[in-house]
């Protein structure tokens, strides 16, 4: 057998950037020593409640890995449940790797809704050490937000507004190190929804400790986005007692797909950039002659669906969120029931369990609005700056489907164009520069962090890894359709404010035919989109500051447009 410190030596070599701690002779320990000798750094130290470690025998995909159990709390009530899953090393006999089975990077992986996750198997199964954590609370059950005398449990919304997944990538990278007596060469993250909000996080608070983040349909500004999720039932519930039935509201995102699709140059079932689509639902009342065979709607229902796709305003007719855009599923946020997490959110904003939803009017919304802003959401909405993980080296890279049914995937753009405010030279956002660490990639007609017509996007985390290690950009993302098992469609998505432009010629279905290009940045449809004042939704006015958009410029684009 070669000594193990020449091995690590010479595949460590080809790491670049990998730092070896110890060349001269292997100081790694076994997997079970991590959690029972307190000179590991686990066990005795303080805020680790408890903590185990044991190596854990392959299984059907599952590698053989040596697995890490951490409790994590500062006090009685922080109770955080880490888990870090770790190649096996040379000490335990993993082989391959740039030591034992490790390739020398480690991936935190984030949750969904009001969960954590603790599956680590994705990761370790490809080599990295991977971590996840419960968010201090098991189950997706966002309620002890609120105690039930009125006041905040911050305790529970701090851990999963932050804490946990804070805690989960510093454990992770400490614990590698103990294992394989070598600093990790990469850090990334990896999440999608709560997943994508917690690598925002750890971006604006955690700014010096990943080297890249994949965060993909990030449900950052929490507060105010689930607020919104609940927007549609306060109309339909003022209108008419109710929801719209599913096959109504679904024939309504047919037909504004129908409208609306071909205008972007490319027949193909699916609406580029939503925000040009106009599509008014009363083109389906019934009766009139453009109205459809089937599922056809009320006056009223249509006016509801209009307001659905425009969002919330306040009385004054003033943005306060973004809503569901033309072509996105409508029924799990507005269907007979409401989407759980919202109902929760209202009582949330009021720090108020037992707070009833019915009791709001859709004129009453911005006073819940705003009683969210001004209780909770500086704590949970995460819309911090970049300014350390940019100034670090770090890359930041996310996804959202246009499409996206939960988040308003208009609030991601929003965030953006914030960033490319604040790092460009002068008050307009200067995007080049941002992408100079920070792209955002669209997907038209793809759903929540995946599924919906349009094609899904290929391998974000290669990209990422890519860009972080060779410094190669992604310049546009693969993305494709399959229809049993065969590819039916390629296209290229595009870093955002460019757009996939078809050549002209060849079949649209092929990403060759497809360059990125254009600019989506269009002064009405940005201007459309700056909100009522934070903190004052009630009555504020529209808040320009911080977005490089000129308020005069689209005070005359919309006395252009007569509105
Ligand atoms: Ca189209």
């Amino acid at each position: 057998m070669l000594c193990p410190s020449v091995r690590l030596m010479s595949v460590t070599a080809s790491l670049a950037g990998a730092v070896l701690l110890a060349p001269a002779a292997y100081a790694g320990v076994s997997c079970s020593e991590l959690a029972t000798d307190p000179a590991n750094g686990l066990l005795g130290s303080p805020n680790v409640k408890s903590v185990n470690s044991q190596v854990i025998a392959a299984s059907g995909p599952n590698v053989a890995h040596c697995q890490v159990n951490i409790l994590y709390g500062e006090n009685p009530s922080q109770n955080i449940n880490i888990r870090v899953g770790l190649p096996l090393n040379e000490l335990d006999g993993g082989t391959g790797g740039v030591q034992g089975a490790w390739n020398g990077r480690t991936q935190g992986i984030g949750g969904g809704g009001c969960s954590g996750s603790l599956n680590v198997g994705g990761p370790v199964n490809a080599g990295y050490v991977g971590s996840g954590n419960d968010t201090g609370h098991a189950g997706g059950d966002c309620t002890p937000g609120v105690n039930q005398d009125g006041t905040y449990n911050l305790q529970f919304i701090n851990d999963f507004i932050r804490n946990g997944m804070k805690q989960q990538v510093l454990f992770s990278k400490a614990v590698a190190k103990t294992y394989y007596a070598m600093k990790p060469a990469y850090n990334y993250w990896n999440g999608c929804s709560t997943g994508g909000r917690q690598g925002y996080v750890l971006a604006q608070e955690l700014g010096t400790e990943l080297d890249g983040i994949l965060a993909n349909a990030p449900a950052i500004y929490w507060t105010r986005f689930q607020t919104a999720q609940m927007w549609g039932q306060l109309v339909m519930r003022d209108a008419f007692g109710g929801a719209i039935p599913a096959a109504r509201l679904n024939q309504a995102t047919t037909s504004a797909i129908a409208a609306c699709d071909a205008a972007d140059g490319v027949p193909d079932g699916v609406i580029d950039d939503p925000r040009t689509c106009r599509f008014s639902a009363r083109a389906n009342v019934c009766g009139m002659p453009t109205a459809p065979a089937e599922n056809c709607l009320t006056l009223a229902e249509a006016d509801a669906i209009d307001r659905i796709w425009d969002g919330p305003r306040n009385v004054e007719g003033n943005k306060l969120w973004f809503g569901l855009d033309r072509g996105t599923s409508l029924p799990a946020l507005n269907g007979t029931s409401p989407f759980f997490l919202g109902v929760i959110q209202f009582q949330w904003n009021t720090h108020d369990r037992s707070f009833d939803w019915t009791t709001v009017s859709a004129d009453e919304y911005a006073e819940v609005a705003q009683a969210g802003s001004r209780n909770i959401a500086d704590v949970t909405d995460t819309f911090g700056d970049l300014d350390v993980f940019r100034k670090s080296g770090g890359k930041l890279l996310t996804f959202v489907g246009m499409n996206d049914q939960l988040i308003m995937p208009r609030g991601v753009l929003h965030y953006y164009r914030e960033m490319a405010a604040r790092y460009s030279n002068r008050d307009k956002p200067d995007f080049k520069r941002l992408q100079g660490f920070y792209r955002l990639f669209r997907g038209p007609g793809v759903a929540h962090c995946s599924g919906g017509a349009g094609p899904q996007p290929q391998n974000l985390f290669g990209a990422l890894v890519n860009w972080v290690e060779n410094g190669v950009a992604p310049d546009q993302i693969l993305a494709q359709n399959t229809s049993g098992g065969v590819v039916t469609r390629t296209r290229p998505l595009c870093p955002y404010p460019q757009t996939a432009v078809y050549n002209g010629s060849g079949s649209t279905g092929d990403a060759a035919n497809f360059h990125c290009g254009d600019n989506l940045e269009k002064l009405h449809t940005v201007c459309e989109d700056v909100l009522t004042e934070y903190k004052d939704e009630v009555s504020g006015d529209l808040d320009y500051t911080g977005m490089g958009v000129n308020p005069v410029a689209c005070k005359a684009t919309a006395r252009a447009r007569g509105r």
